[in-house]
């Protein structure tokens, strides 16, 4: 559906005239540098360019005072003394003859991004704005914002399209205060924000912006702030790419699925970027990708980033490029460093989760129910075998990339031209497909394929044969990087075999990692080696198990609600914590998955191992299974869900099981600074 990219060069106009250096970081350049950038890259031209307008004098009344309006707009004809002078009576900003003008674009491009977006011209896109706007308020201006671009955007949504639950994601490392004023006490509007906070000692200084902060009145439980604090001794600077991912796997995303966003808004600042002389985090550009990624799973996919922050422009540059790239469905690269979140990162999600919980039920039982030393129903022997010794890191595989702190060590990598091929032993799934993705002719040498099957009895009918054939040339094409991703189909009888398989051509043809989630009833092979490459995860075993660190099963949950707390506790933070370079997911007897519920599942394992991911089908699958499939695997946004139901006692039980077990070694897990006892 496609990408809008909004700008307007006028933009670049205001500048700072006098002498400030609190105001000097916010320049001109920084759009010239982003827009460069996507130039550079080839992604400006992938998007659908839109020239930003003007927002009106009611447009900007959807926040703001008429009597503030009217002042900002007086400043066109003041000189520089004046300016300067009015500039003072605010914190942290400055004036220019052009900032009236630069504003109006700026809130206008917002909302021609929203108006793309929800008449359905665009999926979703970006507005690259300056002034920022999140830090404005009804009648003040703060923080280099001048009018509240974000909020604005969300009024109109609601005022002109009708909208009824709008998410607002800030990821600026300020804490964008503005929106959170004027939409305290709305139960429509959902305001996240992380920002740095070291206990109050960092700009704007703000009680409110602590983790109790949770809206009043009918919004109460709709603004969420996650405070970044100093950070201690494990964690000597700032927050990084583990930290983000953990913010959102256990805070942001299950608040998010449960209120069941019709459009999410992003206050897309990049000073929480590292190199960024204010926020001084650590999370590197990739990491906005996957926040991106993560976020196009809500909504049907319907997300409109506005810059707000980013001043070190080589990282403002290069994190905008990779929410584009995002936005336009690309595969995300895999993210570097160690993916153990720092315990002043997990203190602050514990308690945002704490004072969250009363008005949201995805949080609810996981943080009470007691954890079981040793539960009498979901463990084999009463007490599971000891978990190996070691980290998340596998010793034995090839280690992890070393965390990127230079800047110059950024790159992308190139998108595959080619980004899904199907290949199919049941051909008239073509019908359901979209029209780019490839209908694989090609099979394995004939030979080499029975030399596979041969030590597997269910791989000896010429069915299993032919689909086994189809699998392993697709397999290579993807290892080669011919191919991103694809889905193959087996007939049932063979599915567990043709997995094993796959998963020993991965291992010996150049997979390092291999992440294999199984769904319904199949076993874990045989022979698999405990050497730590393959992490496998079953989902529909009969019991919460964790044979290993790297074995582990948990039952199919039955809910709606138990299937995301599945997805986001407990499947996300171990593949993020493998960092896998290939996904196998199978779909095998028994998985019982509704189309929307795989599609999620896909969709956000693909944000792993650069979106190589290989999905595993019984060739009796409907066609309408794997045509979403394959569309969320050549980037196209899942369905939503809608409205989630709650958890089942049994699902939370086996997930905080698993947590107990796991946390140990898989610190991605964790949602609070304590490993939880009885
Ligand atoms: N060193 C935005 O990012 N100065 N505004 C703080 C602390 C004000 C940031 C000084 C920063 C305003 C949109
Ligand atoms: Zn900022």
């Amino acid at each position: 559906m496609g990408t809008a990219l909004v700008y307007h060069e006028d933009m670049t106009a205001t500048r700072l005239l006098w002498d400030d250096p609190e105001c000097e970081i916010e320049r001109p350049e920084r759009l010239t540098a982003a827009l460069d950038r996507l130039r550079q890259r080839g992604l400006e031209q992938r998007c659908l360019r839109l020239s930003a307008r003007e927002a009106s004098k009611e447009e900007l009344g959807l926040v703001h005072s008429p009597e503030y309006v009217s002042l900002v707009r007086k400043t066109q004809v003041l000189g520089e003394e004046e300016l300067q002078a009015l500039s003072g009576q605010f914190d942290a900003i400055y004036f220019h003859p052009s900032t009236f003008h630069c504003a109006r674009l700026a809130a206008g491009a917002g909302l021609q991004l929203v108006d793309a977006v929800l008449t359905g011209a665009v999926q979703n896109g970006l507005a690259l704005v300056r002034p920022p706007g999140h830090h404005s308020q009804r009648a003040a201006a703060n923080g280099f914002c001048v009018f509240n671009n974000v909020a604005i955007a969300a009024a109109h949504a609601k005022q002109k399209h009708g909208l009824h639950r709008i998410l607002i994601v800030d990821w600026d490392v300020h804490h964008g205060q503005g929106i959170q004023y004027l939409f305290e006490d709305d139960p429509s509007v959902l305001y996240f924000s992380w920002h740095r906070y070291e206990h109050g000692r960092f700009w704007p200084f703000l009680r409110e912006s602590d983790a109790d902060a949770v809206g009043r009145g009918q919004g109460l439980g709709f603004t969420v702030n996650l405070p970044w604090n100093q950070p201690g001794m494990s964690c000597q600077v700032g927050m990084g790419n583990a930290d983000y991912v953990a913010a959102f796997l256990h805070l942001l995303l299950p608040l998010a699925f449960e209120f069941d966003p019709e459009l999410v808004l992003v206050s897309a600042g990049f000073d929480s970027a590292i190199g960024d002389p204010e926020g001084q985090m650590q999370a590197t550009p990739e990491c906005f990708a996957h926040l991106t990624h993560l976020l196009q799973v809500l909504a049907g996919g319907r997300v409109c980033a506005m810059l707000e922050g980013g001043y070190h422009l080589e990282s403002l540059a290069e994190s905008v490029c990779m929410t584009v790239q995002a936005l336009l469905g690309d595969p995300a690269p895999p993210l570097s460093g160690l993916m153990v979140p720092c315990q002043s990162a997990l203190e602050s999600i514990q308690s945002a989760r704490a004072a969250q919980a009363p008005y949201w039920k995805s949080l609810q039982l996981q943080d009470v129910t007691p954890v079981p030393t040793s539960p009498s129903t979901h463990s084999p022997e009463g007490r599971p075998p000891p978990l190996l010794p070691g980290g998340p890191m596998c010793k034995a595989a090839a280690p992890a990339p070393a965390p990127s702190s230079l800047l110059d060590q950024l790159c992308l990598c190139p998108a595959p031209s080619v980004r899904t091929t199907v290949a199919l032993t049941a051909p008239d799934i073509t019908l359901v497909l979209p029209p780019d993705v490839i209908q694989q002719e090609g099979s394995a040498l004939r030979e080499e394929t029975e030399a596979w099957a041969r030590p597997h009895e269910s791989l000896a009918r010429e069915e299993a044969l032919t689909a086994l054939g189809k699998l392993l040339y697709l397999l290579d094409g993807m290892l080669d990087g011919q191919v991103n991703s694809g889905i193959a189909a087996t007939p049932a009888s063979a599915a567990a075999a043709t997995l094993d398989v796959a998963i020993q051509r991965g291992l010996s043809h150049g997979a390092q990692r291999l992440l294999c989630v199984a769904l319904g009833q199949l076993d874990r092979p045989p022979d698999l080696a405990h050497d730590g490459r393959t992490l496998w995860l079953n989902i529909g075993g009969k019991e919460a198990a964790a044979l290993s660190m790297f074995h582990v099963a948990t039952p199919l949950p039955v809910m709606t609600g138990g299937f995301l707390s599945c997805i986001l506790g407990l499947v996300l933070p171990l593949a993020y914590g493998f960092q896998p370079d290939l996904v196998l997911v199978a779909l095998g007897p028994g998985h019982g998955l509704q189309g929307p519920h795989a599609a999620l599942l896909a969709a956000m394992l693909r944000g792993l191992a650069g979106g190589r991911v290989l999905a595993l089908l019984e060739e009796d699958s409907t066609p309408q299974l794997a045509g979403i499939l394959a569309r969320v695997l050549r980037g196209e946004a899942p369905p939503s869900l809608g409205p989630s139901s709650v958890a089942s006692p049994e699902d939370v039980q086996a997930l905080m099981y698993l947590r107990g077990q796991l946390e140990p070694q898989w610190k991605m897990l964790q949602v609070g600074a304590f490993t939880p006892q009885k």
